[in-house]
């Protein structure tokens, strides 16, 4: 109405505070898992008094961050958090109390926490201190910067995302589209996003392990799938730390020690290639979300894609097509690639631009 000054409304500001909940949480982009990324906001007389982000796991939560840089203006503000404060006793004490203590008047929750153990609880005990709760707000874009965590929690397994490169003509390429791999590129900002990426073994016979250029990136564990002529693996040269980043999974006996294993790189024998076995391993070592990249030999790919397709295992598609018209026939990996695609029922597909590349990612 006339009179109405900007501000007045509460409802009015909540998206802007909660995109930047967002914003913030991302800031720890991949460097939380297996904690998902939170980012808070507390506001008080229509100013950001404090803000915060989960930076690691086993350190605070986003909430006792904002608190922090808050200090005493906490108190009648309100809470902005991407995701339901918790109400447990984990790696750190509860958010829930930590709002309470610091007598915020409302909380604004982006999403519930699938996580079990927290499940609504967070919620209820702000609301059983007396504290207005508010609950769904930019939900889609706080379920979509946790997307593998929620996977996590409520299937138990990996968040498994398929990547490939298409020419304009629908090839399969080996190749990435220019600026790709350079810091912004959309493939750079993959392998900080995922805990692990599962490359063909052949793909690193002679060139070295695809890293991300993300300014202090972390880099993802390496899943290397060596059948045929890549086993024995040829390993290009690894700093000491990295060997334990890498794993070779084979379905080939090796007759002698490999060079990988006098390197410390650890090998999975199995009697198949298998997804499922694959994502088990995944989750023994706490990985979250796992990036099939195809590129390289596909034969070496190929058991994963039936898997994933076959049991559905993959829930994300990752389709860059580049501005290239490809004259080769296609070849065997492009029928084969045709024959899950066929398979495959894609939701909610969003291009973007990247380099000269179009990247469009899809749900499954
Ligand atoms: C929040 N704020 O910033 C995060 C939350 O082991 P802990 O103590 O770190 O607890 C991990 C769980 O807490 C995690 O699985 C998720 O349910 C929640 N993460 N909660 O209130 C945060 N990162
Ligand atoms: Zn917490």
């Amino acid at each position: 109405s006339c009179g109405a000054k900007a501000g007045d409304s509460d409802d009015k500001d909540d998206g802007f505070y909660m995109r930047r909940c967002v914003e913030l949480a991302r800031k720890a982009i991949g460097c939380t898992s297996p904690n998902p990324m939170v980012g808070c906001v507390l506001v008080k007389d229509g100013k950001i008094v404090g803000e915060g982000f989960h930076p690691k796991a086993g350190q605070p939560h986003a909430e006792v961050f904002a608190l922090r840089d808050a200090g005493d203006l906490a108190e009648n503000a309100t809470a902005y958090v991407s995701l339901e404060p918790c109400n447990h006793y984990g790696r750190t004490p509860p958010c829930s109390e930590a709002l309470v203590k610091a007598k915020v008047k409302k909380v604004v929750v982006g999403m519930i926490d699938p996580n079990p153990i927290v499940a609504s609880r967070g919620v209820q005990r702000l609301r059983d201190a007396g504290i207005d709760v508010v609950v769904g707000v930019e939900e889609e874009s706080c379920k979509r910067l946790i997307e593998a965590f929620i996977h996590k929690m409520l299937t138990g397994k990996p968040f498994v995302t398929l990547r490939y490169s298409l020419s304009v003509n629908g090839h399969l390429l080996n190749q990435l589209g220019e600026g790709a791999t350079d810091s912004g590129g959309y493939y750079s900002q993959l392998l900080q996003e995922y805990d692990a990426v599962i490359l063909s073994a052949s793909l690193i016979a002679n060139s070295p392990f695809p890293t991300s250029q993300e300014p202090g990136a972390n880099q993802p564990l390496w899943i290397l799938m060596a059948g045929g002529p890549s086993y024995p693996v040829q390993i290009p040269p690894l700093t000491e730390n990295a060997a334990s980043r890498v794993i070779i999974f084979t379905d080939k006996e090796a007759t002698e020690e490999p060079e990988t294993a006098k390197k410390g790189i650890e090998t999975v024998v199995l009697n198949q290639i298998n997804l499922n076995r694959i994502l088990e391993y995944c989750k023994t070592r706490g990985l979250c979300s796992v990036l099939v990249d195809l590129r390289g030999s596909f034969v070496e790919l190929e058991a994963l894609l039936n898997d994933g397709t076959e049991q559905n295992l993959f829930q994300k598609i990752i389709v860059e097509v580049l501005p290239l018209w490809d004259e080769s026939c296609g070849g065997s990996s492009l029928t084969a690639l045709k024959s899950f695609e066929r398979r495959l029922k894609v939701n909610n597909l969003q291009p973007k631009i990247s380099g000269q590349s179009i990247v469009l990612e899809g749900y499954l």
